[in-house]
């Protein structure tokens, strides 16, 4: 018999707007595997991969790395989680990434979380972050900022004409947001 696609949900929304904060409640209450692919690639770099000088020059420059760099680490977590539901935070982020996923994985997602917020907030958010992130400076912000208008919002628009954004105001407390999500999820999942 046909094996069963895995569940997956695309968390999206511009740098900053709260994807990997909501999903850590996400996955608390709702038994999701939580998949940011930001971090994947972070830990490419780190792990010295004979890609990891190509992935950090992009992300220094707030640059969309080839999806078929970022499917593979995808898939990879994929199969070492052993579980069947997974969030998959800050992909695609383009046109080309959406449509290698579907075309390589068979897998469309189950819908698109988008979490929505001004710049001028998520300017804030990053500036304050102080995790030591590269690319949190002022001005490889306004890049990935651009590449966010340009590129992924796009991706956004594409599934919001098949009826698959949840959208959530972003712009409000962190446990405020989270109730949002919850009745998304449904209480029957948690
Ligand atoms: N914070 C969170 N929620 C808050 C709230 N409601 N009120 C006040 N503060 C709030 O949050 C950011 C900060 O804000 C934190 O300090 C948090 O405490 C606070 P976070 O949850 O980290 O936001 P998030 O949306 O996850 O922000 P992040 O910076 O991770 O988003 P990006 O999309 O920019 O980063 P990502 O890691 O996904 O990608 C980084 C780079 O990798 C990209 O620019 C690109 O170069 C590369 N990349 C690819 O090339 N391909 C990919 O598929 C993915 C990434
Ligand atoms: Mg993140």
């Amino acid at each position: 018999a046909p094996e069963k696609k895995p569940t997956v949900i695309f968390v999206l929304g511009g740098p900053g707007s709260g994807k990997g904060t909501q999903c850590a409640n996400i996955v608390q209450h709702f038994g999701y595997t939580h998949l940011s692919a930001g971090d994947l690639l972070r830990a490419e770099i780190k792990s010295g991969s004979e890609n990891g000088t190509m992935i950090q020059n992009m992300i220094k420059e707030g640059k969309i790395v080839p999806s078929e760099v970022t499917i593979k680490l995808l898939q990879r977590a994929m199969q070492e989680s052993g579980n069947d539901k997974f969030l998959i935070d800050g992909f695609p982020r383009n046109e080309e990434n959406r449509a290698a996923f579907e075309r390589v994985t068979g897998i469309e997602p189950a819908f698109v979380l988008y979490f929505d917020c001004p710049e001028e907030e998520m300017e804030r958010r990053l500036l304050n972050r102080n995790q030591g992130r590269e690319d949190d400076n002022i001005e490889t912000i306004r890049k990935r900022f651009k590449v966010f208008l340009e590129s992924s919002l796009p991706v956004i628009n594409y599934y919001d004409a098949k009826e698959k954004v949840r959208k959530i105001d972003a712009v409000r407390p962190i446990e405020e947001i989270f109730e949002s999500v919850k009745v998304i999820f449904g209480p029957k999942n948690e």
